[in-house]
């Protein structure tokens, strides 16, 4: 019983289920900015993360129509990166408020926008 429970354990560390307490959790999220039936747009649209996490988002353009920038922008957490086609990015912050923001092309304010769900702790 004790050697199952010891297993058990083990196996909840090696996933990485257990947090040790005060630890930051991060989320990795891609985003990629495509073309759909003459639309811009970051796809997937809504992305859904816990308030206090630190959030990395790797950003991809594959439109293939010119311009060859679009911008990732989120107003509330002072994120605004150009993306150019082929040269990902990589931008980082923490989700330290609860709510639904808008994700949109600042270079561009007509694409379509997405939105980010931060989930109150
Ligand atoms: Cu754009």
């Amino acid at each position: 019983m004790k050697a199952t429970l010891r297993i058990v354990l083990a196996t909840f560390l090696a996933l990485g289920v257990i947090v040790p307490a005060g630890a930051q959790s991060e989320r990795d999220l891609q985003a990629v900015n495509i073309n759909y039936e003459g639309n811009n747009v970051w796809t997937p649209g809504t992305y859904v993360v816990k308030q206090g996490e630190k959030v990395r988002f790797k950003l991809y353009n594959r439109v293939k129509a010119d311009p060859n920038v679009h911008g990732f922008a989120i107003d509330e957490f002072n994120v605004k990166v150009d993306v150019y086609r082929d040269k990902p990015e990589t931008v980082e912050f923490v989700a330290d408020k609860a709510g639904l923001f808008r994700i949109w092309c600042h270079l561009h304010p007509a694409h379509l926008p997405g939105q980010l769900l931060v989930l109150e702790k």
